[in-house]
């Protein structure tokens, strides 16, 4: 049977989750030998990530995927028997669902990533449509019954293989800095939050803690971070996706946000502290909470993260100092590794959509 090809429709709501996300499945599409056309309505977010993306270009081909403007879609022709993705339900141009119709493709909605009980009730469903073709929701998630998370071939290994290389080497490759020996004594932080984040209190948490810390912030220092006593601030280059799955490897603690990137953390299996994208009426703390009851966190890494996402710095300050502490911060690390071994051998999301297709294509 070919390898049905795919067309993946991105809408950039803001941030850059939207645009990493698509374009991460995208790609490890087009390196399974699939035909991919990335429909996106900014390019400048994929640039962002993806620096040799030409945000001017109405149509170029980047690691086997070929990039379209969202307009263009209007006078294209679905793929025949292929498969329509609709990331985060952003709705294709009204044409392009009309000239679905008859031409075998399959629609998928990919979902927003949520640890919420309800998503494996719902993962899979068919929903009948205007233009005859049923659209099938389909939910990442951390449990078995749900999509499961993107995770290329071979990630794991890489990272292992990569940990054997000094902290200092590697730091040294990524960011072009030499932080000397800091770079493999100090406990090692990145910092890619939201700015609403309560950086006060991780500021005096880091500073007052025993061990010496160096804290990365890609692309720029959030205004009232800098160094004080134990902690040594620095910002560096903002690396394009394909490399920060490295960068997340050298570091000792991960604090990340939205989607994407707390899933790479995961794939680090150190601790991370996720700062969930903020939603309307605290939505997103219902959200956190799903995800921690998954995660089985040691109570004082649990509070940590629930401080990071709340905004009383001296809360967040006294949290952190708890969760820092030596014993707990290495019970911290041992579950965030047994969890992301657990996840690790679960199937991955690419390979769950492919297989869901191939289902459904036999069930049709
Ligand atoms: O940028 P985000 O906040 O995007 C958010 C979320 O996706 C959220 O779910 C969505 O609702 C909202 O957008 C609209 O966080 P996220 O998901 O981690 O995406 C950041 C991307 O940036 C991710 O693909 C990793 C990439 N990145 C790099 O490539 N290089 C870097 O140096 C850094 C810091 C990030």
């Amino acid at each position: 049977m070919t390898r049905p090809a795919f067309d993946v429709f991105c809408r950039v709501i803001d941030n850059l989750g939207d645009a990493g996300v698509c374009w991460r499945l995208a790609a490890q599409l087009a390196a399974a030998g699939h035909a991919v056309r990335l429909w996106i309505d900014d390019l400048a977010p994929l640039a962002r990530i993806l620096p040799e993306i030409d945000a001017s270009s109405t149509d170029q081909t980047m690691a086997g995927v070929r990039v379209l403007p969202w307009a263009g879609a209007e006078t294209a022709l679905p793929p025949a028997d292929g498969v329509v993705v609709e990331a985060f339900a952003c709705t294709p141009p009204a044409a392009y669902l009309s000239a679905m119709a008859g031409r075998g493709c399959l629609w998928i909605n990919l979902e927003y990533l949520s640890a919420e009980d309800w998503v494996r009730g719902c993962h899979g469903l068919p929903s009948p449509q205007a233009n005859g073709v049923p659209k099938y929701f389909f939910f990442p998630g951390f449990a078995p019954g749900t999509g499961g998370l993107l995770r290329e071939p071979g990630l794991i290994a890489r990272r292992d293989a990569a940990r054997m290389i000094s902290r200092r080497h590697r730091l040294h490759a990524l960011t072009g800095r030499d932080f000397g020996d800091l770079a493999d004594e100090a406990r090692v932080v990145l910092l890619f939050c939201y700015p609403d984040a309560p950086l006060a209190g991780l500021r005096r948490a880091l500073a007052t803690d025993p061990r010496p810390t160096l804290l990365l912030a890609p692309g720029a220092l959030p205004d009232g971070l800098a160094d004080e006593d134990s902690l040594h601030v620095q910002a560096v280059p903002f690396v394009p996706q394909q490399r920060f799955d490295e960068l997340l490897w050298c570091c000792d603690l991960n604090l990340v946000r939205g989607e994407d990137s707390l899933v790479r953390a995961l794939w680090a299996g150190t601790p991370l502290l996720w700062h969930i994208y903020p939603q309307a009426d605290d939505a997103h703390l219902d959200k956190l909470e799903a995800w921690l009851a998954l995660a089985a966190l040691p109570p004082a890494a649990a509070d940590a993260v629930r401080a990071w996402n709340g905004h009383d710095d001296a809360a967040c300050a006294q949290a952190l100092v708890e969760a820092l502490a030596a014993p707990r911060f290495e019970a911290w690390s041992q579950r965030s590794r047994q969890w992301s071994d657990a996840l690790s051998a679960h199937t991955d999301l690419a390979q769950n959509l492919l297989a869901f297709c191939m289902r459904c294509r036999q069930t049709s």
